[in-house]
């Protein structure tokens, strides 16, 4: 079989960068993307920032406070979250990149794998000019640019990609695997957090190589069987998985049916929440939010009828679906004083994925479910 051609692409400094783009006076100068908590005017954390400010120490997930200090003497902006135009610039960008692969699969708001092996006649030359080219579109279309990595498997491009950031572009082909993984450390394998890095350190291992000399059945030992193989074979570079076209779906709705046919809230009020409680539950196991609230109440004639709202901002917290799902079921009642319910559900729409961060958990989990 030909060998595959796997394109990965990483936005730089991507929620940063559209803020840039929105505002270009701030370009040059520290800029900070923030999640406010809303407690006090600087409580919250870091979503993102250019790369500007990450000179300062300031990166994802430190407190704003901090970050304040950090920038004291400089011009720093902090800004707050503006997920809609994340999500629209992302949008067109995936766009572009789907029309330019074999098989497309986002794994983020700012990151997708693309089979190019069919594209590129399954030669690295033609697939680091296929990168160059999309770079080219992506920075004339959107002025975002990206990191890229090519190689033959989704888990060396991942790797490949966060190699020469930002705007950068790193080719490895199957001759040069051993030689590019050495002396990288072990937190570059995707996956590889604070944890696993820290009892690999008890092992003495490093850097990839040193990852190389433990023996498959100890790590298996270890880490567990999924773990323990995957960084067997991760050492190695190896990986078999599929660029998957998985659509993300767009929404997800429960419906059941009441112990009797009711119009008292009362009755119906505990039957919704669980309802709610494990709907959410899903969207959160997907690293989803969704932007839109309905319920379904089918009546006692079968007729089917639906309340929706758009909430403030996507969500995917319990106590804002529910608090949602029930002043619809209110109004709904309230709105049709003769019905008589015998079915409800709720649906959660306008979904999209929660964040870069989340992505890169679910990537590792698709792997080794819990
Ligand atoms: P990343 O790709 O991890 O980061 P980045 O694009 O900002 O920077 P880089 O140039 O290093 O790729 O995440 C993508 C977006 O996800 C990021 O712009 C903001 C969001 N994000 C969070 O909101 N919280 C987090 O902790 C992280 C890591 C990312
Ligand atoms: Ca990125």
């Amino acid at each position: 079989m030909a060998q595959r051609v796997i394109i990965h692409i990483d936005l730089d400094y991507f929620y940063a960068q559209c803020e840039e783009n929105a505002n270009p006076s701030i370009r040059g100068k520290p800029v900070v993307v923030c999640v406010y908590s809303g407690r006090t005017s600087d409580s919250g954390v870091v979503s993102t920032s250019n790369y500007e400010a990450r000179k300062y120490g300031v990166k994802a997930g430190i407190a704003i406070a901090t970050a304040k200090r950090l920038l004291e003497s400089s011009d720093a902006t902090f800004l707050p979250m503006n997920r809609q135009l994340y999500e629209s610039v992302s949008g067109r960008i995936m766009d572009v990149l789907r029309d330019h692969s074999d098989n497309f699969e986002r794994t983020g708001i700012d990151e997708a794998y693309l089979d190019v092996s069919e594209k590129s006649n399954g030669r690295y030359d033609i697939a680091k000019l296929i990168g160059n080219n999309l770079k080219e579109i992506v920075f004339h279309q959107e002025h975002i640019t990206c990191s890229i990595g090519i190689a033959p498997n989704k888990l060396l491009a991942k790797i490949a990609s966060d190699h020469r950031k930002p705007n950068g572009i790193t080719v490895v082909d199957s001759e040069q695997i051993q030689s590019f993984l050495k002396g990288q450390a072990v937190n570059r394998i995707p996956g590889v957090g604070k944890k696993v890095e820290e009892k690999l350190r008890t092992f003495n291992v490093q850097t990839i190589d040193d990852l190389v000399r433990l023996n498959p059945v100890g790590l298996q030992e270890s880490f567990g069987k999924k773990l323990g193989t995957y960084l067997f074979l991760a050492a190695r570079g190896e990986d078999e998985e599929p660029v998957q076209n998985r659509e993300l779906p767009t929404q997800m709705s429960r419906i059941g049916t009441l112990k009797e046919n009711t119009r008292d809230f009362n009755f119906i009020q505990p039957f919704l929440r669980e309802l709610t409680q494990s709907l959410t539950e899903k969207l959160q196991d997907e690293e989803m939010i969704c932007k839109s609230v309905s319920i379904i109440a089918i009546l006692n004639n079968l007729t089917i009828h639906t309340r929706s709202r758009t909430l403030e901002s996507p969500t995917n917290e319990l106590r804002t679906i529910d608090e949602c799902t029930q002043q619809l079921m209110k109004e709904f009642l309230d709105s049709t004083p003769e019905t008589m319910l015998r079915r409800i559900g709720i649906k959660l729409s306008g979904l999209s994925k929660s964040s870069g961060q989340t992505n890169i958990e679910s990537f590792f989990s698709t792997r080794f479910p819990q």
